[in-house]
C-alpha cells in the first residue's frame, strides 16, 4: 500500500512503449466504427478475451490487427493523446515513444499521416515527449532503408530509431547498413535484444549496430562476458515486466530477473511495452514486480532515476529532473 503510494507520486520517465501498443479495445472500437472498418471481434469484449498470448508472435498477430484501424492523422492523434494523458496520471514527466510506421505505410496510409498524428500529440501532451522510429526485424534491411530514406523530410519530429517486431531469427546484425545510415544522420540508436532471442543478439545490437539503449535484454544475465560489458559501458535496459510474464519469456513474476539485473550493476528501467495488451501502464507494472520480487522502496528511486539517466533529454534538462 506503501510502496504503491510512493510508486503512485513519483516522477520518471518511459523509454520503452509501442504507441500502436497503447491502443486500448475500446478505442479500436471507435475507430474502427469512425472510419467503417470491419473488425474480426464482435465486441470490445471478445476482442480483449483474444489477448491470451503464449509468445511474442502470437501477440504480434494480434497487435498488428488492432493496429488496422488508424487511418487518419486525427486517428494518430486521438492514440498518442490517449497514451500521454495516461503517462501523465502515472507521474511520467517524459516519455520516448515508439512508434512503427512498416505496420501502416504497408496498409497504404502514407507516412507523413502517421508521424503527423503523433507528433502533434506529442506537442500538445502534458508531458515532455519525443519519438523513435522502429524498423519490423521480420522485413527486409532494404524495406527498412526504404523507410528511413522516407522519413528524411521528417527528421526534425524523432530522435532515434529503434529494431522491433520478431525477434528470433531476424538478428540485429541483418540491420548494419541501415543502422549505420541513422548513426550518420546523427540519430540515437536502440535495438529489442534479449527479450526472446539469445544473449548473442544482444552482443550484436552493442557491437555491430552501435545501440545506446537495449530494449528488454533481459537475457543479458546468461552471459557473464556480455554482463561486464553491458557494465562497464552503462547502458540501460528497458524491461518490461508484465510484457516478459505475458509472453511467457518468464513464467511467473516471482522468476522475473529485475531485482538481479540490478544486483549486477546494471541500469534497468521500468517500462510498460504494449500497455494496452499485456494489462498495466508504467505504475502498474511497477507494482507487480515489486509485489512478487524481494524489492523496496530504494529500488523504486533507483529505477526512476535510471530512467532519467537514460533518457535521451539534453543535459540541462537531465538535471533538472535528477
Ligand atoms: C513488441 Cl513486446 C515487443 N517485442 C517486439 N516487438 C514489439 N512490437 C510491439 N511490442
Ligand atoms: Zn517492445
Amino acid at each position: 500500500e506503501q510502496l504503491r503510494n510512493i510508486v503512485q507520486g513519483m516522477p520518471k520517465a518511459e523509454l520503452h512503449i509501442h504507441i500502436e501498443g497503447s491502443l486500448e479495445p475500446e478505442l479500436i472500437f471507435a475507430l474502427a466504427q469512425r472510419n467503417s472498418v470491419s473488425l474480426a471481434y464482435p465486441s470490445v469484449e471478445a476482442l480483449r478475451q483474444a489477448y491470451a498470448f503464449t509468445d511474442l508472435q502470437s501477440f504480434l498477430d494480434i497487435y498488428y490487427a488492432g493496429a488496422s484501424v488508424l487511418l487518419t492523422e486525427q486517428d494518430f492523434y486521438d492514440m498518442t493523446a490517449a497514451y500521454l494523458k495516461r503517462a501523465h496520471a502515472d507521474s511520467v514527466r517524459h516519455a520516448e515513444i515508439f512508434f512503427d510506421p512498416q505496420t501502416h505505410t504497408a496498409r497504404g496510409v502514407p507516412f507523413e499521416t502517421v508521424i503527423n498524428g503523433i507528433w502533434r500529440a506529442c506537442q500538445d501532451a502534458p508531458i515532455s515527449a519525443s519519438l523513435i522510429m522502429c524498423f519490423l526485424r521480420h522485413l527486409s534491411e532494404d524495406e527498412a532503408l526504404d523507410t528511413l530514406e522516407q522519413a528524411q523530410p521528417f527528421l526534425d519530429k524523432f530522435i532515434g530509431v529503434g529494431l522491433d517486431s520478431s525477434e528470433v531469427g531476424h538478428p540485429p546484425e541483418k540491420f548494419r547498413r541501415v543502422f549505420e545510415r541513422a548513426r550518420a544522420l546523427g540519430l540515437r540508436l536502440v535495438a529489442h535484444a534479449g527479450e526472446e532471442g539469445p544473449p548473442d543478439y544482444i552482443t550484436s545490437a552493442l557491437e555491430v549496430l552501435n545501440v545506446e539503449r537495449i530494449d528488454h535484454g533481459v537475457r543479458c544475465l546468461e552471459d557473464p562476458v556480455l554482463v561486464e560489458c553491458i557494465k562497464r559501458e552503462q547502458i540501460a535496459l528497458t524491461v518490461c515486466p508484465l510484457s516478459n510474464i505475458k509472453l511467457r519469456v518468464f513464467d511467473v513474476m516471482g522468476e522475473h530477473n529485475l531485482r538481479k539485473l540490478l544486483d549486477a550493476g546494471l541500469k534497468a528501467t521500468v517500462n510498460s511495452d504494449d500497455p494496452a495488451y499485456f494489462g498495466g501502464y508504467i505504475n502498474q507494472n511497477f507494482v507487480a514486480a515489486f509485489e512478487a520480487l524481494p524489492l523496496d522502496a530504494s529500488h523504486a528511486k533507483q529505477l526512476a532515476r535510471n530512467s532519467f539517466e537514460a533518457s535521451f533529454i539534453e543535459p540541462e534538462q537531465k538535471r533538472a529532473f535528477l
